[in-house]
């Protein structure tokens, strides 16, 4: 985009006393952030209007990605910088004695979602934007996101997270598109004059779904896609019947506050009411859309890619037959047809307890025409599969199961594609967790693994190491990632490895300083900064970690003069408020840093700092300063990881098990290049199945363990309640569900491995480099290409020489 830095600077003073009635000079961050907020969505309107109206004229197929939960956040850097506007922004607002860095701090950063799945549908927004596909999201507007974390006394605290306080600059209110949605009340068909079977409704509680769109910037493509989430009100017309703020409030909470766990289905009523509140406001908005191209129905699987993201959005499928059937008046084989087609699915669990299975009394209830719907698809599949495959298969894989909808079952039945997000993950479903679906449909079975934005995450978090890839291979691989594979070329280069030394130092001096400001410990920037980001949980093991460190500091007090590479151990993490065990790992982890932190006998050797309230735009000061990334789950049970691959493509070495994308990243680096420790699946598989596995026996046989565990109880962490008991019995008694103490020797090791590394800067850097150099395949570009390709059968409608330009990989 094209704009001076004059034209810039006139057009920000006026749009700041437009707004304010007052001069900029007067203005406080937030009023000067939401003015240049608005300018900026101003110069996007213009492309955000004609990429919508380009669709229709070209009749183009549209991928609407169907998301519980999306985190993008915060966007005006990011939109800056994808309109190539960032370099200008930033000047016109030092001549106006602004920095740019500041207003951009007061935006709120929407966390619309838990973790790991919900960056991913951002991810995918940005690259589906910057390849020019037409790509939707599709999604809740909660009121409040994911709790904000505070410490107190060591223990999480979670507040509401009000971020839309300040108004949101960036969404558009859509009273054109708003759709209803029926819940509850009683249906019966009835027979109309042309013999169709037409529901008839009820005493229906009727729900107005309002869309707010966001804008989605293409990289400098002029590109700019649709986000849409959807709020929840009263309709207009019903107004009157309701007399209370608290009649109301059935209403409103649906789309109020995003349900805070990651990984345990518990099955609240309201959870189902988000859930088809979504869809069905999503698939209605679809259709309305797809009248404008003027082709027959049959043809929407032409025009229309629905993508369903986990099962959260899974009733998609039902949804979609009821308003073929029921409002465009189809037969239910056509329906179907078209249903089947135009829906995919992808898996992000394998943990049982994750697994969202409604009771069935539930869904009857809440959505009496969806529930027949389903049933009708249940019979349908038991009696098509029943002759060809028998009983055990066909009850194993219905969709309703003792009194509940499994709704994995569902998706997979009503979906073309069926893909898990790493090779690991995707052979783990088709031989264990969705093993009998592989025996049915084979053909609908594949892998995407997962990627993330290097725009986010690297050109912009990390704005040094941006500028030493351009110096030393130029600037294509910002279009080409796979160019970056040229950086290898360096690896020998000894001014290339001082100047990406200089480039972490860098860094991490900056988050040493916000490390001082937010936590007030005072760490040595030259130190090792070791790093596990992601949500707590006892699969991801940050335990183990835990373990490692009272090791180190145990050593430590025995031997003051141990020969360990002083290191600071950084955390962030969130607990979902429930889940109480992940609350007293936290907990253990605080109290071991205040006493590390505070012993003078460990001085530099060691240090422990945990942020709080994890979340994106931590992440991308965090990432960029990481030296070793820590991915140590419990193989076979992380999915697939995303910040391995952030810290990654910033120079982290990873240590890590084979876990997840941790076994691809080692292929494309090459086993020299990072540190693999611990079981692998097979032997995971292997040890729950022979039921072998004697945790005792590890902690009594091996005396440094021993010590360690001994130390959780023994009074050494100071100002614990029962939580070192409580990790204390979940690993020695209760038989260490995830292996920690059987992975602990091989850590120690590995631990030990990058401590001597470390000792050589210049090896340390050209592996780093490596890393670096290796980690284009984890575009999140390449992966919406895959899924363009193999999926979607959506193309770019951006010109060859515009944008995002993908050779292979
Ligand atoms: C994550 N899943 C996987 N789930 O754990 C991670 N779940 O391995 C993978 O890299 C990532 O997805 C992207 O594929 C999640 O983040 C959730 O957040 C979630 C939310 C609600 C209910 C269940």
């Amino acid at each position: 985009m094209e704009i001076t830095v004059k034209q810039f600077v006139k057009e920000f003073k006026q749009q700041f006393q437009s707004m304010y009635a007052y001069s900029y000079e007067e203005g406080s961050n937030e009023q000067l952030y939401n003015a240049l907020g608005l300018l900026v969505k101003n110069y996007i309107s213009s492309h955000w209007k004609e990429t919508r109206e380009k669709y229709i004229k070209n009749s183009v197929k549209q991928v609407y990605y169907f998301s519980m939960e999306f985190l993008p956040g915060r966007q005006l850097k990011s939109n800056a910088y994808n309109l190539g506007l960032l370099d200008v922004v930033k000047e016109g607002l030092s001549e106006l004695d602004l920095s740019f860095d500041q207003l951009a701090e007061a935006e709120a950063d929407p966390a619309l979602g838990n973790g790991g799945l919900g960056r991913l549908a951002s991810c995918f927004m940005d690259s589906l934007a910057s390849l020019g596909m037409a790509g939707n999201g599709n999604g809740i507007r909660y009121q409040y996101g994911l709790f904000r974390q505070k410490f107190v006394d060591g223990y999480q605290v979670e507040l509401p997270e009000n971020w839309l306080r300040y108004r949101n600059v960036w969404e558009t209110r859509n009273d054109k598109s708003t759709c209803m949605v029926r819940f509850g009340g009683n249906v019966w068909l009835e027979e109309n004059h042309q013999g169709h079977l037409v529901p008839h409704y009820e005493n229906t509680l009727n729900v107005l779904a309002v869309p707010y769109d966001t804008p989605m910037v293409g990289y400098r493509n002029d590109t700019v896609n649709n986000l849409r989430l959807w709020s929840a009100e009263i309709p207009v017309e019903e107004e009157a019947n309701y007399h209370t703020i608290e009649e109301t409030e059935p209403i409103k909470e649906i789309t109020q506050v995003l349900y805070p766990d990651d990984s345990n289905y518990e099955g609240r009523l309201l959870r189902l009411k988000q859930e088809y509140f979504m869809v069905s406001a999503g698939v209605q908005s679809i259709i309305r859309h797809f009248r404008k191209y003027n082709v027959p129905r049959k043809n929407i699987p032409d025009k229309v890619a629905i993508h369903i993201n986990d099962t959260h959005p899974a009733l998609v499928v039902p949804e979609l037959m009821r308003i073929l059937i029921d409002e465009e008046h189809l037969s239910w084989e056509q329906a179907w047809e078209i249903t089947f087609k135009t829906c995919s699915y992808t898996n992000h669990t394998i943990l049982r307890e994750a697994l969202e299975k409604w009771p069935i009394d539930m869904m009857k209830e809440l959505l009496p025409r969806i529930y027949m719907i389903i049933e009708e698809i249940n019979n349908r599949f038991v009696e098509n599969t029943m002759p060809l495959y028998g009983e055990r298969i066909t009850w194993q894989t219905a969709i309703l199961q003792n009194g509940v909808v499994n709704m994995a079952h569902l998706a997979v039945i009503g979906s073309h594609s069926v893909n898990g997000v790493a090779k690991l993950h995707t052979d783990i479903l088709m031989n264990d967790v969705l093993k009998d679906f592989f025996e049915l449909y084979p053909e609908r079975f594949n892998n995407k693994t997962n990627g993330i934005t290097q725009r986010r995450w690297v050109h912009l978090a990390n704005p040094d190491l941006t500028q030493l890839i351009d110096e030393k291979i130029g600037e294509n691989w910002k279009l080409t990632p796979s160019e970056l594979k040229v950086f290898k070329g360096f690896e020998k280069d000894k001014d290339t490895l001082n100047k990406l030394t200089d480039v972490k130092l860098k860094n991490k001096k900056r988050l040493a300083a916000h490390i001082k400001e937010v936590k007030g410990i005072t760490v040595d920037p030259n130190a090792l900064f070791d790093v596990q980001i992601k949500r707590l949980h006892a699969y991801k093991r940050q335990h183990l970690n835990l373990l490692h460190i009272l090791h180190r500091y145990l050593e430590i007090k025995e031997n003051p003069s141990v020969d360990y590479v002083p290191r600071v151990f950084i955390f962030g993490a969130k607990a979902a408020p429930s889940y109480h065990y992940a609350k007293q790992i936290i907990k253990v982890i605080n109290s071991l840093a205040d006493l590390v932190n505070n012993d003078p006998d460990v001085g530099d050797k060691l240090k422990i700092v945990f942020f709080e309230n994890y979340g994106v735009s931590l992440a991308e000061k965090i990432i960029p300063a990481a030296d070793i990334s820590e991915q140590i789950s419990l193989a076979s049970m992380e999915a697939s990881g995303t910040s391995n691959m952030k810290l990654m493509a910033n120079g982290a070495l990873t240590l890590a098990t084979l876990d997840g994308a941790n076994i691809e990243i080692r292929d494309f680096v090459g086993e020299d290049n990072l540190f693999v420790f611990g079981l692998s699946s097979k032997e995971v598989y292997k040890l729950k199945e022979n039921q072998s596995y004697q945790a005792r026996e590890l902690y009594e046989s091996d005396q440094k363990l021993k010590n360690v565990l001994d130390a959780l109880t023994n009074g050494t962490i100071p100002n614990l309640q029962d939580e070192g008991y409580a990790l204390f019995d979940s690993l020695v008694n209760f038989n260490d569900e995830y292996f920690v103490l059987k992975d602990f020797a091989s850590y120690v090791e590995a631990q030990n491995k990058v401590d001597d590394l470390y000792k050589d800067q210049s090896e340390w850097a050209r592996k780093s480099l490596l890393n670096i150099a290796s980690s284009a395949p984890f575009s999140a570009d390449y992966t919406i290409q895959r899924y363009a390709d193999d999926i979607w059968k959506v193309r770019s409608c951006v010109e060859e020489d515009e944008g995002v330009h993908l050779v292979d990989e």
